[in-house]
């Protein structure tokens, strides 16, 4: 903790510009949901921790031209979806992005993605003294319903 400090101030003394890789936030159990032919746009979702706290900022993948975080809420009965301009990360507090909430869009499809297949995604986050970090990770994609195309590891009752 203590040299994470140390590190993130030293970024900040030096007025680094580059992003840092990320250390700050930690990421579990991240999933897309697999897509059909003709389908546009799919959802990411998973799990994040930081450290200290953070905010996601933006989100890019090869696999999708235009990637947004998103929200949704119920208006009239009505499920809506709609962009955000970021997700705070309250330090040490998990926050779940998951169906009928928080998620990272994946619009404009390059290519239907299939169960079983891994995706990069690029997360990008802001640290409380602006410092940017950009983590990058390989997302499994699942079925429709959100099930692994692996056999069950164990481990994925949530708390
Ligand atoms: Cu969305």
């Amino acid at each position: 903790m203590i040299s994470m400090i140390k590190a993130v101030l030293f970024a900040a003394m030096m007025g680094a510009a580059a992003p840092l890789l990320a250390q700050t936030v930690a990421v579990k159990d991240a999933w897309i949901r697999g897509t059909v032919q003709g389908q546009s746009a799919t959802g990411a979702f998973m799990e994040l921790t930081g450290k200290s706290s953070a905010r996601l900022v933006g989100a890019a993948s090869p696999a999708a031209k235009v990637v947004e975080v998103h929200n949704m809420t119920m208006e009239k009965g009505v499920m809506k979806m709609f962009a955000v301009d970021g997700l705070d990360l309250p330090a040490g507090k998990p926050v779940r992005l998951a169906p009928g909430g928080y998620h990272v869009m994946l619009m404009e499809l390059v290519r239907p993605l299939s169960a079983g297949e891994q995706v990069p995604l690029r997360l990008t986050f802001e640290l409380a003294n602006r410092q940017r970090e950009i983590l990058d990770l390989q997302v499994e994609v699942r079925d429709l319903k959100g099930q692994s195309a692996r056999p069950a590891s164990g481990g994925h009752h949530g708390h």
